[in-house]
């Protein structure tokens, strides 16, 4: 037989066990207790009303740009929900909700958007990178991580979150390579969202699914709707199991929509239209999970009315803080001090013309 069909290790499925209207499929529902099944729910609600805070507080100029995450709480917390704490996660800059479950402070998150690098810093203990800016090079970090993890003969696992238009980069395709070679504990994450700023799916590859590119780098991949929590935490925990056995890296599609903008410097009805964020809007993953969780009798309207309440106060205290932080912990003379080891002369002027006005107002506060 001179040409057969090759038998390929890997097929792709496609999970999803609660429905567009919450309606769950028994065999598949995973094992999480009762606690943490409301520890998600409480945290994607918390994801989302501090998004549309964050929005708010951008528009008024309290805050700079930042990534939006609205219909992509599922997604992500899905995903890091399965990890240990002493687990790895190197986040893109869209993976807010992630690094709060993993321990971020809310007000480190608004001074990271307002400018401040104190905001950016991981607390002492915390097993995650800082967000990275360059699409797709926190690949490549967790596949470090998890060679080091491999080489000290540990069990962690390192997850890495990206994007749909991330999986056209070098950086995905080297780092899939050397994770599916060396059989390291890295789960890959991809948070196919549809839209790479103003370029959709459809431009970043031929490819049915963007699972299927695990299976060119030796690795088992798997596309879940990623709007459906308990589908992304069933395939993490899966993955994860996986790795720790020593099985090496998964790839994990998940399926959802970035329903605000790209950023807030970013106009979405200038490249889609209405009714397609219309269509996503009714795969809310919010709704769908408090529909599963009041037919397990876990939640009521009176509970989801107290947590929505006890969020925003949360959020509150967090703006607080921040805005305090902002405005006495912090000395905007500072932005002169990393750039340059010896500072040109009108980086040396810029910097005493601000130092006389900041002295100008101080004085002018003190006397007023
Ligand atoms: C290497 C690199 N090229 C370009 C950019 C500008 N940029 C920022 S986000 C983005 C799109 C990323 O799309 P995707 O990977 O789908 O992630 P999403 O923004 O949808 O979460 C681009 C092109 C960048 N930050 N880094
Ligand atoms: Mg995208």
């Amino acid at each position: 037989m001179p040409r057969t069909e090759i038998d390929l290790p890997y097929r792709v499925d496609y999970l999803s066990v609660l429905d567009e209207n919450g309606h769950l499929d028994k065999e598949l529902e995973p094992a999480i207790s009762h606690e943490l099944l409301l520890k998600l729910h409480r945290a994607m609600l918390l994801a989302r009303r501090f998004d549309e805070r964050m929005l708010s507080l951008q528009r008024q100029g309290r805050i700079g740009t930042f990534a939006p995450i609205k219909g992509q709480e599922a997604a992500q917390l899905g995903a890091v929900a399965a990890l240990r704490p002493s687990d790895w996660m190197t986040p893109s800059f869209r993976e807010g909700a992630a690094e709060v479950w993993r321990g971020k402070l809310l007000d480190s998150i608004l001074v990271y958007y307002a400018g401040y690098d104190e905001g950016g810093r991981v607390e002492e203990g915390r097993n995650d990178l800082p967000v990275a800016i360059p699409v797709g090079s926190q690949t490549l970090h967790a596949v470090g991580i998890g060679y080091g993890i491999q080489y000290r003969k540990e069990s962690h696992v390192a997850m890495t979150f990206f994007g749909d238009g991330a999986t056209s980069e070098g950086d995905f395709h080297e780092a899939m390579n050397f994770a599916g070679v060396f059989q390291l504990p890295v789960i890959f994450v991809c948070q196919n969202n549809h839209w790479a700023i103003s370029i959709p799916r459809s431009r970043q590859t031929h490819s049915k699914t963007l699972a299927q590119k695990a299976l060119a780098y030796g690795m088992p991949g798997i596309q879940v709707d990623g709007n459906d929590v308990l589908a992304v935490y069933a395939a993490a925990q899966e993955a994860l199991e996986r790795a720790r056995r020593g099985g090496g890296p998964t790839m994990i599609e998940c399926v959802t929509y970035r329903v605000t903008m790209h950023t807030t410097a970013d106009d979405p009805k200038r490249y889609r239209s209405d009714e397609e964020v219309e269509q996503w809007v009714k795969r809310d993953p919010i709704p769908r999970f408090q529909k599963y969780l009041r037919d397990k009798g876990l939640l009521s309207d009176e509970a989801i009315a107290v947590l929505e309440t006890e969020v925003l106060a949360e959020i509150q205290s967090a703006v607080d803080r921040a805005e305090e932080f902002m405005k006495t912990e912090t000395n905007p003379l500072d932005m002169f001090d990393h750039a340059f080891g010896e500072p040109p002369a009108h980086v040396r002027r810029q910097r005493l013309e601000l130092e006389r006005e900041l002295t100008a107002d101080r004085e002018e506060a003190n006397h007023g």
